[in-house]
């Protein structure tokens, strides 16, 4: 096999929860008069909270805003994001995930996350993967965002396997570069393969199954 382990983005790879990302950051943009749409929106993909608050910041026209104040702001997205996550349930996953996920489980590979969210637990406690990754590496163990290589060179250490036998599934374009930048070959869905970002850009997350033979 090509591969020993498969570190997976989850925010668009995994789950639809970037569809909530969006309503979330959009009511604050309206809020706030800025202009705000899914142009803008996929430059937030796989990007940290505060990294993505700055992005949506870059056409506020208001006066200065203190740290203080940004924190308060993100701290409002992040409570409606949740409220959404907080009506998720295991109906969430889809089943080509579920069912790619259980097939390269048992080609012997090894599964973990790599996801810039510190919503991790919570997300993969809602759709009924708590527990069966064998790696989770997220917002809450790294310092700098994607695309800083830092979640999935961790993963990859706390799996025990050389980042040359990793690949990385993306959906951000952000992310893409991460997995590359940490030595490993990247497989994207979405956003990311529309980019062309990836060493295989996928119509489908089945394809991984072909890919890592
Ligand atoms: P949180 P991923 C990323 O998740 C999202 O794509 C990005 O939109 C979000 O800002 C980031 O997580 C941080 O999320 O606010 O929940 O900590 O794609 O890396 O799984
Ligand atoms: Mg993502």
């Amino acid at each position: 096999m090509k591969f020993d382990a498969i570190i997976f983005d989850l925010d668009g790879v995994i789950c639809f929860t970037d569809e909530y990302h969006y309503k979330a950051w959009k009511s604050l943009a309206d809020e706030m008069n800025i202009p705000f749409d899914r142009t803008v929106n996929n430059r937030l993909r796989g990007v940290s909270r505060m990294a993505s608050l700055e992005i949506i910041l870059e056409k506020y026209t208001g006066p200065a805003l203190s740290e203080e104040e940004k924190v308060r702001l993100a701290t409002k997205k992040n409570d409606l994001y949740r409220a959404s996550l907080a009506e998720m349930s295991p109906a969430d996953l889809p089943v080509e995930v579920k069912e790619t996920l259980d097939a390269l489980r048992a080609m012997g590979l090894k599964l973990a996350i790599g996801s810039s969210s510190k919503n991790t637990p919570f997300i993969l406690g809602q759709i009924g993967l708590d527990g069966y990754f064998d790696a989770v590496s997220d917002g809450n163990n790294i310092t700098r965002s994607k695309p800083d290589p830092e979640v999935f060179v961790k993963a990859a250490e706390m799996l025990g396997i050389a980042p040359s036998r990793c690949l990385v599934v993306e959906d951000a374009v952000s992310g893409a570069d991460a997995g590359h930048a940490g030595g490993m070959k990247v497989a994207c869905v979405g956003d990311a393969a529309k980019n062309g970002a990836g060493d295989w850009n996928m119509a489908s997350v089945r394809e991984l199954i072909s890919i890592a033979k």
